[in-house]
């Protein structure tokens, strides 16, 4: 628990350090009731920073001694850390503190996770293992020796000595403390090697127990794959001799780029056929990659400060997602992207939650690690790179990692090294990053004489804090097509600067069809009567893979909306759309398993608010199922043979290819089951060699309540696997019906593997709740009640895993009044419980202001 009181940190207090760190000594007696750490620290005045006490951060420590150049001192000890008077030039600090990290169930810090030491120290964790200053811009060079009887003992650099019972580390490279990590564990390594372009031979290995030796070899050749990819693309290469990966099972997050020892939720790094699905090895795959690129962006260079997260966050998400769209295919690649923008950033960027991509202030940095800094601030940098063109970004990007390496850098600098390597003024770009909120473009359009003519109109609504936005630029990628649907204008790049701006087109024949913003080229609404007549056309004709689908996806949006309001059939023209996209076998398979996916139950009910109104869960759940329904009896007849033209006769392998066959056939085995009741979904369970296609069979009898006899057998099979388990309770609460949902996730509660105080366990049964809209909202109120008190239990236990998973109900205030207050009390709830932690109050907040 959080014992500091409370206090609001804002960027435009930022002061520079008033000491430097040269070097770190850390010394650590592993033990889980009595860990020793002792440290010996030389710091050195910053001539630069303004006069300021010595303090350095520490929660929850046990000081056992102190001393400043080998005389003992009695420091001044707050809940935040300590003060202490110190000589006027350089010194030695040495202290010794004993911590508990079997106690420690935050998983922030050094603690426990079966029987293995482990580590997580962004973004304030290391001041729970000594006294330090504890802050991304003192950078200090560490050699660690850990001492314990555990046969592998890891931290970060390399290995420099180790004898019985003990290592030692040395990491050349000076970091922040958020990047220090220790391991000390029954571990075993998959090991292997890589020959970098400067020459370097690096020695590779993935940490597992040993049960889990037959998990790694997918990740290995993911790690391979980014190294190479960074060299080839960025022209970066890897820096030390080793580069160890952990995979732990009790983690908060992902994973952490720790230099040269990143440590992984095991869900982020193991993986094989039987046990993980497409999606999950596409995952694991990236944030491999996202761990290793931080190497550079993000370790080489660091941020100034946590209010600068998305320097690292946002810049490293992006690469991920272009070397993901580089080796699977980037159409694909960007609408996936694109829906997590618009189901997840766009809700958040709506609501209570709102924050800019760089926030102002903070009272726990742990609520800041969102789908806005990382994800929007990918998008950002995308829009950069739209903007000065590829050998623009390049020159930049090259120009940055030149002029910052080995610095703690800020947004300022990371716009100028745009500035001077392109000459662009990004002036009014910069405002992307402070102000939050989706702005919405209104288009409108006119032709006469041969020219066309776009009228777009900018508005960015207020925010939590924020009110009377300022224009932004915004890079919207524009195609026109004839009326044949050939492309009379090719992809052109409109920067849209002013409130309201016309651009025009001339010397057309006709009025053309515009497609805009291709390639979703910024993270806008756009705002046009569109005739489902025209939605329809580009679904058939755009030559823009992302504005096709988009279009597919607006008029499913629209004729399903049509259908709430007014009841009715689905239309047909929908379906013969369907239809077509079903049938061409020049489409990939994975991009008409897309064009497939009906909006989601969530995007619905933001389509609805969107327009004013207050979306019904139950009605869009409903409705959403008949046309589920009526789409596979009007398609029943097509879908054997697109079935077997996707049938796969190679053996499994967890490529872009056969991913996208498994995924359009499970969506078409989702159909079928309509008329069939299970029987070819049951065939599929009993004789699947994957869990791609052993987890939808479940997941699809389970939806047609024909699933408990195939969830036993799903359970007798692989309860031993914690990862599989969490499938398993996971797809029972996902798929339940509304009414059922909540007293599912009850059984499940108290299922005796329910082991609540794992993250990854607890996250999929109350996070599936959650993510089961119509479940979720039950008009009694019981879902609201039945998360509030999980997430009071939880509270003390793990703050962090607490905060997020409150952001659940950021949805609030788009339903009707008697939901809205039946949130609001559970929240209340949650924000009374004495004693409730930092994180989870300041989300509580937030949520109810
Ligand atoms: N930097 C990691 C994410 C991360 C952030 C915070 C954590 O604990 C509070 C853990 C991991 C990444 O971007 O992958
Ligand atoms: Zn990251």
């Amino acid at each position: 628990m959080n014992t500091a009181a409370p206090q609001t940190i804002f960027l435009s207090n930022y002061m520079a350090p008033g000491w430097h760190v040269e070097s770190v000594n850390l010394t650590f007696k592993l033990a889980p009731e009595a860990t020793r750490v002792i440290s010996r620290i030389a710091f050195t005045p910053n001539p630069d920073a303004p006069a300021q006490p010595f303090m350095l951060h520490g929660e929850e420590l046990t000081l056992i001694s102190a001393a400043i150049d080998g005389v003992a001192v009695s420091p001044d000890l707050t809940a935040a850390g300590l003060t202490c008077d110190v000589p006027d030039g350089a010194f030695i600090w040495e202290a010794e503190v004993e911590i508990a990290p079997v106690k420690n169930t935050a998983l922030e810090g050094l603690y426990m996770s079966n029987g293995m030491y482990c580590t997580q120290c962004e973004a304030e964790g290391f001041r729970k293992i000594t006294y330090y200053p504890d802050r991304p811009d003192v950078m200090g060079v560490f050699t660690v020796r850990i001492e314990s009887d555990l046969p592998v003992l890891l931290s970060n650099g390399n290995a420099t000595a180790s004898g019985a019972g003990w290592a030692e580390w040395h990491d050349p490279w000076p970091k922040p403390a958020y990047l220090f990590a220790l391991v000390a564990g029954d571990l075993v390594a998959h090991n292997d090697s890589f020959t970098t372009m400067e020459g370097r031979d690096v020695e590779l290995n993935i940490w597992v127990r040993a049960a889990d030796l037959d998990k790694c070899a997918f990740g290995m050749g993911a790690l391979k794959r980014s190294m190479v990819w960074d060299e080839q693309v960025y022209g970066r290469a890897y820096d030390l001799d080793i580069f160890n990966i952990v995979a732990v099972d009790d983690f908060n997050m992902g994973a952490m780029e720790n230099k040269g020892l990143n440590i992984f939720n095991s869900s982020a790094v193991l993986a094989k056929q039987s046990t993980s699905t497409d999606a999950d090895f596409q995952r694991v795959e990236a944030i491999i990659a996202h761990e290793y690129f931080h190497n550079w962006t993000g370790n080489r260079i660091t941020c100034r400060d946590w209010f600068q997260l998305c320097l690292k966050e946002g810049l490293t998400v992006f690469r991920d997602q272009s070397f993901t769209g580089d080796l699977h295919g980037h159409a694909v690649k960007r609408i996936e992207d694109a829906l997590v923008m618009r189901n997840r950033q766009f809700q958040e960027d709506a609501g209570p939650l709102a924050h800019p991509v760089r926030p102002e202030s903070f009272v726990e940095i742990n609520n800041f690690y969102t789908v806005t800094v990382y994800e929007k601030g990918a998008e950002l940098v995308g829009m950069l790179k739209r903007l000065v063109g590829d050998d623009g970004y390049r020159a930049a990007l090259d120009l940055y990692f030149t002029r910052h390496d080995g610095q703690a850098a800020t947004i300022e600098d990371w716009l100028a090294a745009f500035t001077d390597a392109t000459d662009r003024d990004l002036t009014q770009f910069k405002r992307w990053y402070a102000q939050a909120g989706t702005p919405r473009l209104t288009v409108t359009d006119d032709f006469k004489n041969g020219t066309y003519s776009l009228h777009i109109a900018q508005q960015t609504p207020d925010t939590p804090g924020q009110t009377d936005k300022l224009p932004l630029h915004i890079p919207v990628a524009v195609g026109l097509l004839d009326d044949t649907g050939a492309e009379v204008v090719a992809t052109t790049l409109l920067e849209l600067t002013e409130a309201q701006q016309t651009f025009t087109f001339d010397g057309l024949a006709s009025k053309p069809v515009p497609s805009i913003l291709r390639d979703f080229s910024a993270p806008v609404i756009i705002e046009r009567d569109v005739t489902q007549a025209e939605q329809a056309f580009l679904l058939t004709h755009d030559t823009d893979p992302f504005n096709r689908w988009d279009a597919g996806r607006s008029l499913a949006r629209a004729v399903l909306l049509d259908m709430i309001a007014n009841g009715g059939d689905l239309d047909a023209g929908y379906i013969n759309g369907l239809r077509a996209a079903l049938t061409d076998s020049t489409l990939d398979p994975a991009m008409r398993a897309l064009l497939l996916a009906m909006p989601s139950e969530a995007d619905m009910a933001i389509a609805l608010a969107g327009q004013g109104q207050t979306p019904d869960p139950d009605a869009i759940h409903q409705t959403r199922r008949k046309a589920q329904r009526q789409l596979a009896e009007a398609l029943a007849t097509d879908i054997p043979a697109v079935l077997s033209s996707v049938r796969i006769d190679a053996p499994f392998a967890p490529d872009a290819d056969q991913g996208g066959r498994r995924a359009l056939s499970n969506s078409l085995l989702s159909l079928l089951t309509w008329a069939d009741k299970g029987t070819a979904a049951q065939a599929q369970f009993d004789t699947a060699d994957n869990m791609t296609q052993q987890l939808s069979a479940l997941s699809i009898l389970l939806a047609h309540g024909a699933g408990d006899a195939a969830a036993q057998a799903f359970y007798d099979q692989w309860h031993h696997d914690r990862l599989v388990l969490n499938k398993w309770f996971g797809v029972q609460i996902s798929a339940a019906q509304p009414q059922d949902a909540v007293a599912v996730a009850t059984r499940l509660t108290q299922h005796p593997d329910f082991e609540w105080k794992n993250p990854n366990r607890f996250r999929s049964v109350i996070g599936a709740l959650t993510g089961n809209q119509a479940g979720f909202h039950r008009a009694d109120g019981a879902g609201y009640d039945f998360v509030a008190d999980w997430l009071i239990k939880l509270d003390p236990v793990n703050p962090q895993t607490t905060a997020r998973m409150v952001a659940g109900f950021d949805s609030m205030r788009r339903w009707d009044d008697a939901r809205r207050e039946k949130m609001r009390s559970a929240l209340t709830r949650i924000k009374d419980t004495p004693g409730l932690s930092r994180d989870t109050s300041e989300m509580v907040t937030r949520l109810l202001s």
